[in-house]
């Protein structure tokens, strides 16, 4: 059953479509811009690193205020801390505390001193503030005069974005016209333009940055060549200092941490951010698998695991190459990709229920009107008389499987292609046969369907009854079906179908007519083993027509349209006249047979025929007692008494006279002994399994035994395995016919095959 499903590759341009916008106008939404920097919060977590170790933070913290006992700190002890810190053979002390305004005049000088005696590059914060509450202005708050000579200056602002939350740092600060790096540039070396900031890498673990008391140093309580050739930091953190700010990861921590974290950050190379192309791109691609997926277990599969290989992927990228992505717009297009396919797979699913019959998940009348049925010639539809009576023996559960066995069986006659449960008790498929063969389709299937079909361990009759219509016309093929079912007839033709059957009818005999004229018809022999003598000695003649179209005809396709149409004697009469001609050319070659030849029954009532029929006789150059005439149609005959008269001017000829098809139909006993036989076969319905069939086998017995009493000999036919030549043989039949021995043969194969002596590998 097709699914139309040209909306795949448009709903996934509609989805990136989707998502570009989704990330431009993300760039501009705060909660989108909350959410990318939440999942970037996360990578941050999973790769977290220790710090460089070249940078230390001395804590202003609780110990050194109780210790020093006054904050802020007279200066003097910032003089100490200098002193110690330079003759540790530091490389750098920067001050992340404001030192704008004065203290005492002294203690000012004496920091001021120590200053200008150290070694260590010494770095003082200017920090840039509003003037006041509601001022805009912005001013820039030095270190006082007498501290500024012997320092250099870097900013120490913090900027948090508008959540509160502090990502970034600045490279540098213009104030008052002149441009200052920041502490983190300051004290990385690095260079970068004032104004523009980079991101913080908050994956770098601020505990592993090593600490210091500030009154532990001040005092001399350290280790000093732990701290030689480092570069030091001092600030706040005792929490009464307020000196604190919010960041991901790591909660509140103090502002001088967020400046140790901004250098190290910059130590180890700036983070590149790249974007949220490249990702969008990679789940363009993942939308592509997630699309194709036609289960849920997959689906969630897939789109899971492109999620995650994201979230990894982006690591890795951070981690190893210092590189951040924005992977929202990539993640929303995957998450929307995987839902819109789910939604798909529903849809599909549910259409695919509508289509499909429940009980044998056959497709139903609504999938017959949506498949397309061009190239078909007609409509068959098979009626399953007496269901109800069948469905309660099986039960409900086993109609399934009904189906599935009888759609078997018929499917053993001819390719059946979608097969359709167009009713309860109807199912309807596109033969793969002509339309003037459908009589003999159907007979052939009712031949098969004689055997029981076994359904859940049970043996079920079930007789079939057929209807054709037009190719799209299911209701017209349901309709004929149970009407013949009604009318006790095999099959029936919904009206259109009559019609365009009877016109290829009329087509046919048009062309049986110049068939006989142009040659296109032949005549093949099949042998009949006799088993007394081991020999071929007689053979059966066999119509064929070589269509220039449709290719080698069957006779059953044509005799009975013949029959039908008076065109049966002209081509009874040509095939008696080749044969004779046959019979006489192998003569010639010392071959003496005998040969059959069908003839209708109707013909046998015909003078015109038997007049035309003793003519060809008479001429004849060969014994007439090398002649059979085979009487065929098993219908009753017209008038017995004249066809009997008709017989007996053969049989004075010398010509024997069989009888075909014994067993079926209606060849009575009565027939037996008024036409003047010679000869009986005894139909193959009965010959092929009468070896294992007991009521067979009876049948076979007593005909022999009839037929013997009242001087006829016997024919077996269709013959096809050796079971049944034996069976035949030993219960005194005269003659064998069929496959085992040999298919039908042209004239010249007949005489290879006798030459060989073949039959004998076969008998
Ligand atoms: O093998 P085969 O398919 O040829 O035979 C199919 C049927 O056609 C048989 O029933 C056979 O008797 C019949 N048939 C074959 N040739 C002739 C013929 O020349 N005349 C008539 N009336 N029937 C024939
Ligand atoms: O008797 P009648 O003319 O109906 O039989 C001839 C038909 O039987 C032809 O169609 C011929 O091809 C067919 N036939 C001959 N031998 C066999 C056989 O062994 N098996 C079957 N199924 N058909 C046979
Ligand atoms: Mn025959």
């Amino acid at each position: 059953m097709k699914y139309a499903d040209s909306s795949g590759t448009f709903g996934l341009w509609a989805l990136l479509c989707a998502s570009v916008c989704l990330a431009v106008v993300s760039a501009q939404s705060t909660w989108m811009a909350a959410a990318e920097n939440a999942q970037q919060a996360l990578i941050s977590k999973l790769v977290s690193r220790q710090a460089s170790q070249q940078l230390h933070i001395v804590e202003v913290d609780a110990a050194s205020i109780a210790a020093i006992g006054k904050w802020p700190f007279p200066r003097d002890h910032y003089a100490r801390l200098v002193q110690e810190l330079d003759a540790a053979g530091v490389r750098s002390i920067v001050f992340d505390i404001d030192f704008s305004s004065r203290a005492s005049r002294d203690t000012d000088a004496a920091l001021a001193s120590a200053i200008a005696a150290a070694n260590a590059s010494i770095v003082m914060p200017t920090f840039s503030q509003a003037a006041s509450e509601y001022d805009e202005r912005r001013l820039d708050a030095l270190p006082i005069p007498e501290l500024r000579e012997n320092v250099s200056l870097a900013s120490a602002s913090v900027r948090p974005d508008r959540d509160t939350l502090v990502r970034r740092m600045v490279y540098g600060t213009v104030t008052d016209g002149t441009a200052r790096p920041s502490i983190s540039t300051q004290i990385s070396g690095g260079s970068g333009s004032a104004h523009s900031d980079f991101l913080i890498d908050f994956g770098i673990e601020p505990s592993s940055i090593p600490r210091h008391s500030f009154f532990d140093i001040e005092s001399g309580a350290f280790n000093p060549p732990s701290l030689a050739g480092k570069d030091v930091i001092v600030g706040a953190t005792a929490i009464e200092l307020g000196d604190r700010y919010g960041v991901p990861v790591h909660g509140v921590i103090p502002g001088v941490t967020i400046q140790a974290l901004a250098a190290e950050t910059l130590i180890s190379g700036p983070i590149w951010e790249a974007g949220w192309v490249p990702f969008l791109i990679l789940a363009a691609i993942g939308s592509v698998f997630v699309g194709s997926r036609q289960t849920y277990t997959t689906l969630v599969l897939v789109g899971v695991s492109f999620g995650i290989m994201t979230i990894i992927l982006q690591a890795a990228f951070f981690h190893v190459l210092r590189m951040a992505f924005d992977v929202l717009p990539a993640l929303v297009l995957l998450i929307l990709a995987t839902c819109g396919q789910g939604f798909r797979i529903a849809r599909k699913q549910l259409w695919q229920k509508g289509l499909m019959d429940i009980e044998t998940r056959l497709p139903n009348a609504f999938a017959f009107s949506r498949s397309d049925n061009h190239d078909r010639e007609f409509l068959a539809a098979a009626y399953i008389k007496d269901f109800d009576a069948i469905q309660s023996v099986i039960g409900k559960d086993n109609i399934g499987a009904l189906f599935e066995r009888l759609i078997e069986r018929i499917g053993s006659v001819g390719a059946m292609g979608e097969v359709y449960r167009a009713d309860t008790r109807i199912v309807a498929w596109h033969p793969d046969a002509q339309f003037d063969a459908v009589e003999a389709l159907f007979e052939d299937i009712a031949q098969k369907m004689r055997k029981p079909l076994e359904v859940g361990g049970k043996r079920i009759d079930v007789t079939l009854t057929f209807g054709v219509a037009a190719k799209d016309d299911l209701t017209g093929a349901s309709r004929a079906a149970s009407h013949a079912a009604e009318q006790g007839r095999l099959w029936h033709a919904h009206e259109h179908a009559e019609a365009l059957i009877l016109e290829r009818r009329m087509t046919l005999m048009g062309e049986l007519d110049e068939a006989v004229e142009a040659n296109q018809l032949q005549v093949v022999y099949q042998p009949k083993l006799r088993f007394s003598s081991g020999a071929i000695e007689s053979v059966e003649a066999l119509v064929r027509w070589d269509h220039p179209v449709r290719g080698r005809m069957r006779p059953d396709l044509f005799i009975p349209l013949a029959e039908e149409n008076n065109r049966i004697e002209p081509l009874t009469l040509f095939v008696l006249r080749q044969t004779i001609n046959d019979l006489a050319r192998w003569r010639e070659t010392d071959i003496d047979l005998s040969a059959a030849i069908n003839i209708s029954a109707t013909l046998i009532g015909s003078d015109s025929f038997i007049r035309k029929a003793e003519m060809i006789l008479k001429k004849a150059a060969i014994p007439l007692d090398r002649v059979i005439l085979e009487v065929t149609e098993s219908a009753t005959l017209a008038d017995p008494a004249h066809c009997a008269r008709n017989l007996r001017r053969f049989r004075d000829l010398g010509v024997a006279i069989s009888m075909d098809d014994y067993g079926t139909g209606q060849s009575t006993l009565s027939y037996l002994q008024l036409l003047p036989l010679t000869e009986l076969k005894i139909d193959r319905a009965f010959v092929q399994y009468a070896y294992r069939e007991r009521s067979d086998a009876l049948l076979v017995h007593s005909t022999i035994q009839l037929a013997h009493s009242l001087g006829l000999k016997v024919v077996g036919e269709g013959v096809e395995d050796k079971q049944c030549l034996d069976f035949l043989r030993q219960a005194g039949c005269d003659y064998a016919q069929g496959y085992h021995i040999t298919k039908p043969l042209p004239f010249d194969d007949l005489v290879n095959f006798l030459g060989n002596n073949q039959y004998e590998a076969a008998a």
